[in-house]
């Protein structure tokens, strides 16, 4: 067996970590680990190390790193997993990652390693190889130095791909691994991935008309400089895409989801305040690493309308399931969709009573929704906060490709899920392929926001962030909507739902933040803003204790 300790020690000495209150502990959570960037290097050190054991475990399938805090403030930084197929890491690994971040010294760190590789049964000989991407933070560069420290120390091999969108190092995972594969992904470059979805794009608009400019609020994240790139794909001969990109400022970390981005249009549920739109222009915002999308726009009479994550779902189920059903395809392929407790109920019964299609509520986290969707042939999970995707299965893209059309229109509609099969990111939400995915909806259907606004009226809602001193100190049941812990909290939310009609409350512990978030619903927007200050008092009285 190969001896790392020697280099893990040494390494790991510049690579400190931070140690924590007694009885604190650093955990993996909903999106990795995610903090202020200032405790993250000796975290980032040691995820090059779990790394390097997950690709041994793995026979040196390529694992990815991604160096991101998504949608938290610019001081926040983040590292994270993900796994060969471009999911996220495995949920038993959660435990060995957490185990090895919070081992108390640089000697018992190399004890956690070499126990860890003992009991998985890893051979430390089996080449390794880890290849890793970040945002724009300027932490992201010391972070990387400590985790290619990691990967050096245990012998990896390691790619650096640089500035990516977090949905591209998915994609880059799963190219490296297929490659040369028959279920190659596509070539394993940025490029690769631009090329994959303009291509596909094209195809799956099929000669439709797009409507309009775009303008996409880019979160001064990552997400601008790349979406620009992507546009240059989209071949001007063959569509007419207007698309302006604003709040795309990089060279300033200080703006980084600063009053824009999709977190700040779904919470704030007003857009941007800068640049000013004019009504009825069609507007998107994404986050910092471009996983998460939402639409809105100023209308005219009623003012800032949103449409989030939810919209998404219902607006790709409805089309896919149309499309599936033009195919001649209805019998063979299960079609579901999958939600989370932010979900808004208008939603669930739209999709339940008018398209009358099964729904699963998970937890939060991607990493719930996608697993559940890997059930159905085609999985729809998009969380209200804009981040999901659509999952075909096997079964479902080679029904796509091989069916016998028997007329015309079953043809187009065989091609077009084709395209979608491209076109849609199969590893994880994509924020730039779920904004293609929503034009080519809207040109196919030939409507307008207003037009997609109005298949169903949500209902009044609003989300609060509370302050607590210690969130884990929250924990729930029944897919995050009521609370177990503390004893008590659970009743006086009941009480307070009670007192209004059609609504709903719940409160959970962020899993990125050190804060609980409450969501209400209601039957009028005062009601669900008199909801929301109710549970968010409840919270902070029981957070105080
Ligand atoms: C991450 C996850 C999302 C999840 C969100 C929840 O988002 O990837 O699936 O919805 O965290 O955050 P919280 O637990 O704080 O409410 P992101 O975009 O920040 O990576």
């Amino acid at each position: 067996m190969e001896n790392h300790d020697k280099a893990i020690l040494a390494a790991s000495a510049r690579h400190p970590i931070v140690p924590l209150p007694k009885g604190q502990f650093y955990n993996y959570g909903t999106a990795g680990f995610r903090m202020k960037a200032d405790l993250l290097e000796g975290i980032s050190f040691r995820v090059g190390l779990l790394a390097s054991l997950r690709s041994r475990k793995l026979n040196g399938q390529a694992i990815g790193v991604m160096i991101t805090a998504s949608h938290n403030p610019a001081a926040d930084n983040g590292v994270k997993i993900v796994d060969p197929m471009g999911d996220m890491l495995e949920q038993d690994w959660e435990r060995y990652a957490t185990a090895l971040v919070n081992a108390p010294s640089d000697d018992e760190l190399v004890a956690v390693y070499n126990k860890l590789a003992a009991e998985l049964k890893i051979d430390l000989i089996v080449p390794a190889k880890v290849i890793y991407g970040r945002d724009t933070r300027p932490s992201g560069h010391t972070l990387v130095t400590a985790l290619v420290a990691g990967l050096a120390a245990t012998g990896a091999e390691h790619v650096d791909y640089k500035l990516l969108t977090t949905p591209q190092l998915h994609y880059l995972v799963r190219a490296t691994n297929s490659e040369g594969t028959p279920l190659s992904y596509g070539k394993v470059s940025e490029v690769g991935y631009y090329e994959k979805l303009a291509e596909a794009f094209v195809r799956a608009l099929r000669g439709r008309r797009i409507d309009g400019t775009l303008v996409v609020d880019c979160a001064n994240g990552v997400g601008g400089p790349k979406l620009s790139e992507l546009l240059k794909y989209i071949p001007k001969d063959k569509v007419n895409f207007d698309v302006k990109v604003v709040n795309d400022d990089v060279l300033r970390p200080e703006v980084l989801n600063l009053e824009c981005g999709a977190d700040f249009v779904k919470t704030k549920q007003r857009a941007p305040p800068s640049p000013k739109q004019q009504p009825g222009i069609r507007c998107c915002s994404l986050d910092g690493d471009a996983d998460r999308l939402i639409y809105y726009w100023i209308d005219p009479e009623s003012g800032f309308v949103m449409l989030d994550g939810d919209r998404i779902s219902s607006l790709a189920a409805s089309f896919i399931g149309d499309l599936v059903e033009s195919a001649g395809l209805k019998n063979d392929l299960r079609i579901g969709v999958v939600q989370t407790a932010y979900a808004n109920g208008a939603s669930t019964t739209y999709i339940t009573q008018h398209l009358r299609l099964p729904v699963i509520c998970t937890p939060t986290g991607v990493k719930h929704l996608h697993h559940v969707a890997q059930g159905f042939d085609i999985g729809v999970y998009f969380e209200a906060n804009g981040h999901g995707t659509v999952l075909f299965s096997p079964d479902a893209l080679s029904a796509f490709r091989n069916a016998e059309p028997q007329s015309p229109a079953q043809k187009d509609a065989l091609d077009t899920l084709a395209a979608l099969g491209d076109l849609i990111n199969q590893t994880v939400g994509d924020a730039i392929s779920d904004m293609l995915l929503v034009e080519v909806i809207l040109a196919h259907k030939n409507w307008t926001l207003r037009d997609w606004a109005m298949t169903y009226a949500d209902l009044p809602n609003r989300l609060v962030r509370v302050e607590v001193g210690d969130k884990d100190r929250f924990r729930t049941t029944d897919a995050e909507r009521r609370l177990l812990h503390p004893a008590g909290a659970q009743d006086e939310i009941d009480q307070a739902v009670k007192k209004y009609k059609d609504a709903r409350a719940f409160a959970r512990a962020s899993g990125t933040e050190n804060a609980c978030r409450v969501y209400a619903e209601a039957a009028t927007r005062s009601e669900a803003n008199e909801l929301a200050e109710r549970v968010a008092h409840i919270i902070e009285r029981y957070g105080a204790q």
